[in-house]
């Protein structure tokens, strides 16, 4: 298992839209395992491949409150692996959460989405599995789908908003080459 580097704005490679998986060998399950070390390293609730920079359509997600300091509880632990996963019934009731995302690091903002979705995926061994959520799983699964096909949360907000954001991302990076030459 490996930690890997988080993609942030403005890499374009956030806005590809990944490839489907075409077989669930010992390389998609490498995959699953450096993201979710990675995820539970940054912290996060989930992530998509793309994040760090993979184009398959791969996420893992762990909406399980773990400890905020000292040694983790395996007990809290409740990671879920999907592959190619598929939203195939999604509620007309809806929900609002403060999101946030590690590919764009400290900015947070409400955005609505189905309260409760029925997502279809492959599990970390090739079987089809499907999933009932709500709460907070539900708008995680929802964000982590979105990644998959280059949609960020700031897409759901208004545009002065994520006009705002962007444009912040985009003078940090600029900042970033202008002192250091790289990035
Ligand atoms: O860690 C994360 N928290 C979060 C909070 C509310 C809604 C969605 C999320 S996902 C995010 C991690 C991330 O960027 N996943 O793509
Ligand atoms: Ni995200």
């Amino acid at each position: 298992m490996s930690l890997k580097p988080i993609i942030i704005l403005p890499d374009t490679r956030l806005r590809a839209v990944s490839a489907p998986v075409t077989a669930v060998d010992d390389g998609v399950r490498t995959l699953l395992d450096d993201m979710l070390e990675t995820m539970y390293d940054a912290p996060g609730i989930g992530l998509a491949a793309i994040q760090i920079a993979v184009p398959k359509r791969v996420i893992v997600v762990d909406v399980a409150k773990r400890e905020e300091e000292g040694e983790e509880n395996p007990e809290k632990k409740n990671p879920i692996f999907l592959i190619n996963p598929e939203i195939v019934l999604a509620s007309e009731e809806t929900s609002i959460y403060e999101e946030g995302c590690l590919s764009i690091p400290e900015f947070y903002a409400e955005v609505e989405r189905p309260a409760r979705v029925r997502v279809r995926y492959l599990d970390r061994m090739g079987i089809a599995q499907e999933l009932d959520a709500d709460g907070l799983l539900a708008t995680c699964l929802q964000h982590e789908i979105d990644h998959l096909n280059g949609v960020l949360f700031i897409d759901h907000i208004s545009r002065l908003k994520r006009d705002r954001v962007v444009k912040k991302f985009a003078k940090d990076a600029k900042r970033r080459v202008d002192e250091t030459g790289t990035e």
